[in-house]
């Protein structure tokens, strides 16, 4: 028994819901134990599966803790695949505290952050990337993150590489069938060639997949949007007028900017992040070349940047803008010119709401809306990756080296089951030989 498997046998218990003072808190257990610590907690019988059943709570001493809504779920029908059990207890820190006393003294553990959700995972009930689904909807801030979260929760990535995995082995089995049986009269000489269709087709999905680039990092992580230009252009002044606070410092002192002054802001259901910098322009002043060097980077490394531009004044450096906020003097309308740049008056906040208009629509059109599963992590895009690259390497080799060819298939199904966070391939392997078979 390897120490994993002897931690699994563990009951563990854990507060399901925020911690500290609320109508009602949840309590959930998994594991062995958990039908009978509910049994002797209620000093009663286990409720109905899966039906909720008011019942009262003693401590060992038989004193009477709390009167929640129990709820038993018999593995494996349960959230981790283990017997698990809920208490809906009145939300108050002595409550919590007698409940969490009163497990611990049943013989339960309180469990590690995420370990019921390990737990699931290790017993098949979801995959790693329904998890990271699961985890990025309990930290959705926004309407466009709850989406993207709930439809990798619901399995939209763990479908589209089985759908992968599916083709590799089919062509896998083809090429086997090849090299096993080629002395065999009755195998066609080119059976590798009915690996072509399989190959093709996952290795262009993958690059489909790929194509959105970071697409579901922007939504999960947030849109970084960079405000550059030189110096006095009024980009302070255009930061504190986008998110309607006095977040950094305006004056008419050149280079009064230096550190990135950050402001976070929601535009079409997704977490935007503006970074007002440093004017750009040569200096002498070392801190405020430090300032230009961090803008420069923090422009580089944005998903979109605004350039604000201001009559008479000079961008030092040239930056690859996706929007020209053109800063005017006195009382004009503001408004989106012919070439696409905006007219305003950041000061008199004019012309603002053409700005977050455009902003809005390249952000539409750019992050938002993703159909398919959303790659949202970089783990998935390296994973992916690895696997594309594999099977173009067996598609190359395919005619002239079917030995070489199979084992590219195998990498590019390893970096599938990393991405599935399965490394265990005897799956893979009965899928093999049965497939085998059938080609014969
Ligand atoms: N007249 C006028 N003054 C502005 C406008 N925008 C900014 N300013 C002024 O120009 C000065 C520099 O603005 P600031 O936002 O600090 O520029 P930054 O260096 O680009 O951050 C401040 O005194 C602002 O009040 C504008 O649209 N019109
Ligand atoms: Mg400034």
């Amino acid at each position: 028994m390897t120490e994993r498997d002897f931690l699994q046998d563990e009951t563990i218990f854990a507060l399901s819901s925020a911690p500290g003072r609320a109508g009602v808190s949840v309590l959930r257990l998994s594991g062995p134990e958990s039908g009978d610590v509910l049994k002797s907690v209620t000093q009663s019988k286990l409720p109905e599966p899966r039906r909720a059943s008011l019942r009262t709570v003693y401590d060992l001493d038989g004193v009477m803790i709390d009167r929640p809504l129990v709820l038993w779920f018999p593995a494996p029908k349960s959230f981790t695949g283990e017997d698990c059990a809920e208490f809906h207890v009145h939300g108050s820190v002595a409550i919590l505290e007698a409940m969490a006393r009163c497990l611990t003294e049943a013989g339960l553990r309180q469990a590690k952050p995420g370990e019921f959700t390990r737990r699931a995972v290790e017993r098949g009930k979801m995959d790693l990337t329904e998890a990271e689904g699961l985890a990025d909807l309990i930290d959705a801030r926004t309407q466009g993150q709850r989406i993207q979260a709930l439809q990798n929760m619901e399995g939209a990535l763990r479908e589209t590489y089985e759908g992968w995995q599916s083709l590799l082995l089919d062509a896998l089995a083809q090429i086997e069938g090849e090299i096993d049986f080629a002395d065999e009269a009755d195998v066609p000489d080119a059976l590798s060639h009915a690996a072509y269709p399989y190959l093709t087709q996952a290795r262009d999905g993958m690059a489909a997949l790929l194509a959105q680039g970071d697409k579901g990092r922007a939504v999960r992580d947030g849109i970084q949007v960079a405000i550059v230009g030189a110096p006095n252009a009024g980009k302070s002044t255009l930061l504190n007028g986008l998110v309607g606070r006095d977040v950094a410092i305006t004056s008419p002192q050149a280079g009064t900017t230096r550190d990135i002054v950050e402001a976070q802001t929601v535009i079409a259901g997704l977490p935007v992040t503006f970074s007002d910098t440093a004017g750009l322009r040569e200096t002498v002043d070392s801190i405020e070349a430090e300032g230009v060097r961090r803008a420069l980077a923090r422009a580089e490394d944005a998903h979109l940047v605004i350039l604000v531009e201001r009559e008479g004044l000079e961008t030092a450096s040239h930056v690859e803008e996706n929007i020209v906020f053109r800063n005017l003097a006195g009382e004009i309308d503001g408004r989106v010119e012919e070439n696409g740049d905006i007219s305003g008056n950041a000061l008199k906040n004019i012309g603002l709401d053409a700005l977050l208009g455009k902003l809005e629509s390249l952000i539409l059109e750019r992050y938002a809306g993703l159909e398919s599963a959303a790659l949202t992590r970089v783990r998935h895009v390296n994973c992916i990756e690895v696997a594309h690259s594999s099977v173009e390497m067996a598609l190359s080799r395919l005619g002239s080296e079917p030995e070489l060819s199979s084992e590219d298939i195998r990498n590019a199904l390893i970096s599938l089951e990393e991405l599935a966070g399965r490394s265990d391939m005897e799956q893979v392997f009965d899928r093999i030989f049965s497939s085998f078979c059938i080609g014969k």
